[in-house]
Parts: C-alpha cells; sequence; structure tokens
C-alpha cells in the first residue's frame, strides 16, 4: 500500500463520514473534529485543504429554510423517521424519502417514492418495528390502533390535524440541491395513468386496490382518513345544504374551492379544484347499502357484474359525479382531497360486507378473490404500480388488520356529534345543514373568539359559487365515472369538460 493510497484511503473515508453527518445537516460536528486530531499529522495535513473544499462547498449550497435543519429531530435511533405529534414531521418525512428514491433511482423516483411509502404502510404494524427505540411500546400503541371515524365524529383538532397534514404534502418540499416536488400530486398521479386506471377500476381488484391506495396516504400523513359516510347526506331533504359544504369541512360545494381547509389547491393538472354538488348521480343511501348486504360472497357485489346497483364498484361512482369537478373524473379524482374521504366510506362498506361473509355466510374474504373481468384483475397478476403486491392479497386479512372503523353514528344518540341529528321518523342519524350549524353556534362560543361566525359558509357564498360556475367554460377532465343511479333531486347541470392534456410524468 502506497502512501498514496493511504492518504486516498483517509481522504474518502474522512469524506465520507463529512458528507453522512452533513446529510444529517450537522455542520463543524465534533465527531469530525475529534476524528481529525486523532489522525496522523502528514496525512492531516495532506487532506486539510480537501476537507475545506468539502465543507465550504456543501455549506455553500446551505442556503436551505430551518425547516429541513430541523428535520434531524425525527429522526429515531435506528436513523429512520419517524412521524411524531408534530406536523413538520410529515414534511420532513417525505423529503427524506423523496432524497433517498432520488438519490438510489433518479430516472424513477416517483415509483421509488411511493414504494417506500407503501413499505411504511405495510409495515406500520410490524412487531420488529417496536422492538427497538425509545417509547417502543407507546409507539406501537399509538401506530396500531388507529381508528377511522365517520368525518363528523372527529374532533374539531382530530380535523383540523387531518387537513394540516393534506396541506403539508400539498405543499412543495425543498430538496438538496434546490429542487422540489409536491408529495400529494405524486400521490394523486398514482391513480391518473391508465396503466394503473386498469389495475384498479372494472373488476375484484378495485376494492384491494383502493384499500391499498388509502394506506399509502396514511402511511404518508402519519394518521387515520376519516370516513364521509354519505348517507347520512342522502337521507336530508336537501343533501347539498349539508354542514359538509362549509369552511367547517370541506369547503364550498359550488365554484372553485376558495375558502376552507383545501382553499386555493391548485391541482397537478394546473387547474382549481371545482366542485358543483347535486348535479348529477347520486350520493349512497341505506337502502343501496342494504341491497349490498344480502350477499355474503363477492362475485355478486364486484365488477363485472349482472345487475349495476348490487355492484359496490359502480356505487361508489354516485357520489362522485354527485360532487362533479375533479372528483367526478376518473384520472383526476383523487386531485380532490373528498376522494379520501368517500373512498373510506367504501372500505368501511367492504370491511362491513367482509365482516358478514364470515359470520353470516361462513365464507372467508381472503380466498374468495373472484377470477373474472380484465386481466389486468386476474388474483395472481400484480397489483401495478405498487411494489410487488398481487390483486389478492388486497383481500387478505392482514391488509384488513391494518385498519379498524369506528361504527358510522346510529341514533338516537348519534355519536353526541354536534354536527348530526336523530331523523326519528326513519330512525337513522342525518347530517345538519349548514344554517342549522351556523344558528347552533351559540353567542358564547363567538363572544369567547372561540369561534368566528363568517368561518361558515353563508347562503351568499353559495349563490357566487353558482355564478362562477355559470360562466365557467369547459374544464379538462378525463373519462367520467359510471352512476347507476340518478337521484331526482340532482339538477342535471354537469359541468362542461374537455379531455385532460396528457402528461408524461406520472407513476
Ligand atoms: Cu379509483
Amino acid at each position: 500500500m502506497t502512501i498514496k493510497n493511504i492518504v486516498c484511503g483517509y481522504k474518502k473515508l474522512i469524506k465520507d463520514h463529512i458528507i453522512q453527518k452533513l446529510h444529517q445537516i450537522e455542520f463543524v460536528n465534533p465527531k469530525v473534529m475529534k476524528a481529525l486530531q486523532s489522525l496522523n499529522s502528514l496525512v492531516l495535513a495532506s487532506i486539510v485543504g480537501c476537507l475545506f473544499v468539502n465543507i465550504t462547498t456543501v455549506k455553500g449550497q446551505n442556503s436551505r429554510p430551518n425547516h429541513i435543519q430541523n428535520c434531524q429531530q425525527y429522526r429515531d435511533r435506528r436513523g429512520r423517521f419517524e412521524l411524531t405529534g408534530n406536523d413538520d414531521s410529515v414534511y420532513c418525512l417525505q423529503q427524506n424519502l423523496y432524497q433517498s428514491a432520488l438519490t438510489s433511482s433518479p430516472f424513477n423516483v416517483s415509483i421509488v417514492y411511493v414504494e417506500a411509502l407503501l413499505q411504511r404502510a405495510l409495515s406500520r404494524c410490524s412487531t420488529f418495528n417496536f422492538l427497538f427505540g425509545r417509547n417502543a411500546r407507546q409507539r406501537r400503541k399509538r401506530s396500531c390502533s388507529w381508528e377511522r371515524k365517520e368525518v363528523r365524529m372527529l374532533s374539531r383538532s382530530e380535523w383540523r390535524r387531518f387537513t394540516n397534514r393534506l396541506n403539508i404534502l400539498k405543499r412543495p418540499v425543498r430538496l438538496l440541491g434546490g429542487n422540489s416536488f409536491i408529495p400529494y400530486d405524486i400521490i394523486s398521479d398514482i391513480h391518473r395513468s391508465d396503466v394503473n386506471i386498469d389495475a384498479a377500476h372494472g373488476g375484484p381488484s378495485f376494492l384491494g386496490w383502493h384499500r391499498v391506495y388509502l394506506l399509502l396516504l396514511e402511511a404518508a400523513i402519519g394518521m387515520p382518513v376519516p370516513y364521509w359516510d354519505s348517507r347520512l347526506d342522502y337521507d336530508m331533504t336537501e343533501p347539498t345544504d349539508s354542514v359538509l359544504w362549509s369552511d367547517e369541512f370541506f369547503g364550498p360545494g359550488f365554484g372553485v374551492v376558495d375558502s376552507g381547509p383545501f382553499a386555493g389547491w391548485i391541482t397537478a393538472d394546473n387547474i382549481s379544484l371545482v366542485r358543483n354538488i347535486g348535479s348529477r348521480g347520486s350520493l349512497i343511501s341505506d337502502a343501496m347499502f342494504n341491497d349490498i348486504l344480502q350477499y355474503t360472497n363477492h362475485d355478486p357485489v364486484v365488477e363485472p357484474t349482472q345487475f349495476p346497483i348490487r355492484s359496490i364498484e359502480l356505487i361508489h361512482g354516485g357520489p362522485h359525479v354527485w360532487v362533479d369537478g375533479q372528483l367526478s373524473s376518473l384520472q383526476t379524482a383523487s386531485q380532490e382531497p373528498v376522494f379520501f374521504l368517500h373512498h373510506g366510506f367504501v372500505d368501511y362498506i367492504w370491511y362491513v360486507f367482509r365482516k358478514q361473509m364470515r359470520e353470516v355466510g361462513n365464507i372467508n374474504p381472503a380466498s374468495d378473490y373472484p377470477n373474472k373481468g380484465p386481466t389486468s384483475h386476474r388474483p395472481q397478476g400484480h397489483m401495478i404500480p405498487f411494489g410487488n403486491l398481487r390483486n389478492i392479497q388486497g383481500y387478505s386479512d392482514f391488509l384488513e388488520s391494518l385498519t379498524r372503523y369506528q361504527t358510522s353514528p346510529t341514533c338516537p344518540s348519534c355519536g353526541r356529534s354536534r354536527y348530526l341529528e336523530c331523523d326519528q321518523t326513519i330512525n337513522r342519524c342525518k347530517s345538519k345543514t349548514r344554517r342549522q350549524f351556523q344558528n347552533s353556534i351559540s353567542l358564547a362560543d363567538v363572544s369567547s373568539g372561540r369561534r368566528q361566525p363568517e368561518n361558515i359558509v353563508s347562503l351568499a357564498d353559495v349563490s357566487s359559487g353558482r355564478r362562477q360556475l355559470e360562466n365557467m367554460g369547459p374544464i379538462y377532465l378525463g373519462e367520467k365515472f359510471k352512476s347507476p343511479y340518478t337521484d331526482r333531486r340532482t339538477r342535471g347541470d354537469a359541468l362542461r369538460f374537455l379531455p385532460l392534456i396528457p402528461r408524461q410524468t406520472l407513476v
């Protein structure tokens, strides 16, 4: 071994060490200084220049926001990123996953990022994850006792945390080297390419594919998604009056989403979120739900079916077209965050159905995968684009075990939700209207400053949203969902649309 080799070896060793440390953004690290002192002085002298260059070069790039530097606090002892109670950890996790994906596979970076999220989703409750580290037991309890609740059953702080975290995903995440990406757009683009759409719709894999998709979003935000039980709105005299279409929940139901938690969102296709609730289609009714529950095996309720009104997939199309805008088209639906809440409910229907399969039909749902529909839905086919998962694994008990549901509220208490009331004539809970909710805000609340009345969409806002829609030309959307039902209360004024402009960079 020559002197040159030794010098180079040390140089590389120290360089690696420094780069590793600098990746952890710990400049002038004491360990680096210690390592330097322990070196042979001759070698040291020869590499000081090199070190200086390394440090200054990387420091020179360090016009990074504080955010990135603070990310170190969310690493556990094994260097893995952990989602904590702090919303910033959500940002840091995406940054770390994407940066690692970029380093390992620059050409497939989005795919690798999605795979990393998927890994996190599937290993969320694995015992191995909780063998080591601080507060292992508490961490396991926190992430394995997730429960999806009807959106009106969430506490205000739970809802705020959920929407904050979605907004963090919707914010550009900055990377080393000055690039950035928008995590939410990558996740929504999974539901956009023709290949993925074919794998997800029109056959038995619809249920499992969307189950995985929900888990993926949950892995990104580190908390369960709520579900939107649209039966609670269907039973209202006028479902478009639901409190959900106010700034308290989803924001306006008519026109551009310019207020509420998703105000100002611009989709991956560079247009504003738009809605036109109650245009056509139908929300899911109790009768539709019960129609499905008369079966105890998958075949009659998954596509292709003989009777569209018994198909979970087709019935799920109803609320998609009822909301209109992005949610009404296959390629753009998941650009609208309400997508994930609606699919939470579709998954809930399946969860209840599976329970019944076991208890009434004595059938194992995990092995009852109908071998029908397009070839992309064959049981052993890959669940594209979800890594090595097979379609049949979407039906597995393991996937189901990652999710628990709080039963949708029932009469008479309706879960004591301030947004629901029991309709005694039908003995079912239904949503309060915006006006009812507005009236229920006591003066005490307002005067104590706990709540601002102007935070709630007024009827005037609805009419301005409607005017906005009247003046709106066609918007770019893709292929529309089909709905086997048309609620007679709908208006038939679906937004005019043009085909989406194709994009190349999709997951
Ligand atoms: Cu879908």
